[in-house]
């Protein structure tokens, strides 16, 4: 069997209010070619299909039609897509029956039977469990879970630990399958799971949203008859664990300044469970630039009037500019409107400012100890008035502090 794994797609989203949509088309342009030069008998999305749980109209479109045109590239190809954590369940699995006409499998959510039905598993083990056909004949089979909370997995045992219940709740699933009258021993087996692994490596600080909780690979690795893992939610693409079994596929371009280094797709191949996988490496239509570059410390940076100096070089190209400048006090007012006066109707794309300032030595060593009640006496506003002071070293202005004031307020009411 073999599939294209991919995701984190997170259709929707916008880099400092820019969209997104046109790297999307043109990452669906490179996922055309590949599935035409690879024929695979299934794509395999591993979550975060839209950004938002309430995507756009315009958003929506560009999903479909995406979907459907990758539907129709040849026979037999089969789709699978659930949903990560960023997505709406109920939503991205409404139109369902639709897509079963394409031969597109969405699963937004495990559907639970209620108390009272004596079942061998708690759930209909029958919506994630899709067998991939070549030729009318099943060759293998798609686990398709979908991203499920924490708190959602069923627990056997008091006590038992996040790690503990997911491990059996693929346990139960791979176990289900092989009592399946259509199961045989020489089909491939791969499982889909959108959550975070323990040993995942996040690069310059990936931003994971939704739920810290970590999944121990050396568990679940030991399920063997499950030949590949296609996981979604980190955004660098890695192999977890010593051999290729287990996957993050990785978002297809990068979705914020931390994500700079080269995006793909996993083209998986099992062959008597025997799995080889090969990296596609997708091209970026805008890239993204730390400009000048990206200091170490204070001491490195450049003034803003030496990075302004120099902003010509870029300023004609498409790309998000992220601007990297020291300063001892916050960007002024005038300072921000020479900026957005240097890329108005530029193809560059002005994605703010990344403040260097210097350490303050004096304040360095000194660390309060505080009782909890003493800390919970701080009002908001102290506490911000009090980081603006370690920051900068000067008091927030007069003028800031009113308006943080009016904030705080607002949020007390
Ligand atoms: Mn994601």
């Amino acid at each position: 069997m073999k599939i294209v794994h991919t995701s984190d797609w997170h259709i929707g989203q916008t880099l400092y209010q820019f969209s997104r949509d046109e790297e999307h088309k043109y990452f669906f342009n490179q996922l055309k070619d590949i599935l035409l030069e690879e024929k695979p008998d299934a794509l395999v999305v591993s979550g975060d299909i839209f950004h938002s749980a309430t995507p756009t109209v315009i958003s929506q479109r560009l999903y479909y039609h995406a979907l459907v045109e990758l539907s129709r590239l040849y026979d037999d190809l089969q789709i699978i897509v659930v949903a990560g954590n960023h997505d709406s369940p109920s939503r991205l699995e409404a139109p369902q029956e639709l897509w079963a006409a394409f031969n597109v499998t969405v699963v937004g959510c495990l559907d639970f039977y209620r108390n009272d039905e004596e079942k061998e598993l708690p759930y209909d083990v029958s919506k994630i469990q899709i067998p991939i056909k070549r030729n009318g004949e099943i060759v293998g089979w798609v686990l398709a879970v979908p991203f499920i909370n924490a708190g959602n997995y069923p627990s056997l045992k008091e006590n038992d630990s996040y790690s503990n219940r997911v491990f059996s709740f693929y346990n139960n699933l791979k176990n289900n399958l092989k009592c399946n009258s259509q199961y045989n021993e020489n089909h491939s087996v791969i499982a889909i799971g959108h959550f975070m692994i323990s040993d995942a490596v996040l690069k310059n600080k990936d931003k994971i949203v939704g739920g810290i909780e970590a999944v121990d690979s050396s568990e679940i690795s030991s399920l063997s008859e499950i030949d590949y893992w296609a996981f979604g939610h980190v955004h660098h693409p890695q192999n977890i664990g010593k051999d290729e079994k287990m996957r993050y596929s990785g978002s297809p371009f990068p979705m914020t300044f931390n994500e700079d280094y080269t995006h793909s797709v996993t083209v998986v191949n099992i062959e008597n469970h025997n799995v080889d996988v090969k990296i596609k490496e997708l091209d970026t239509l805008i890239p993204i630039i730390d400009f000048p570059f990206k200091p170490k410390s204070y001491d490195d940076a450049l003034s803003f009037d030496e990075v302004m100096s120099m902003i010509d070089k870029v300023i004609d190209k498409e790309q998000y500019i992220r601007l990297h400048v020291k300063s001892e006090t916050p960007i002024s007012d005038v300072q921000n409107a020479r900026i957005l006066d240097l890329f108005k109707d530029k193809k560059a794309k002005f994605c703010g400012v990344q403040l260097y300032v210097p350490k303050l030595e004096s304040s360095e060593n000194e660390s309060v100890v505080m009782t909890l009640e003493d800390f919970k006496c701080i009002s908001p506003y102290d506490l911000g008035c009090s980081v603006f002071k370690k920051k900068y070293d000067i008091e927030m202005p007069d003028e800031m502090k009113a308006m943080f004031k009016e904030v705080c307020d607002e949020v007390m009411k």
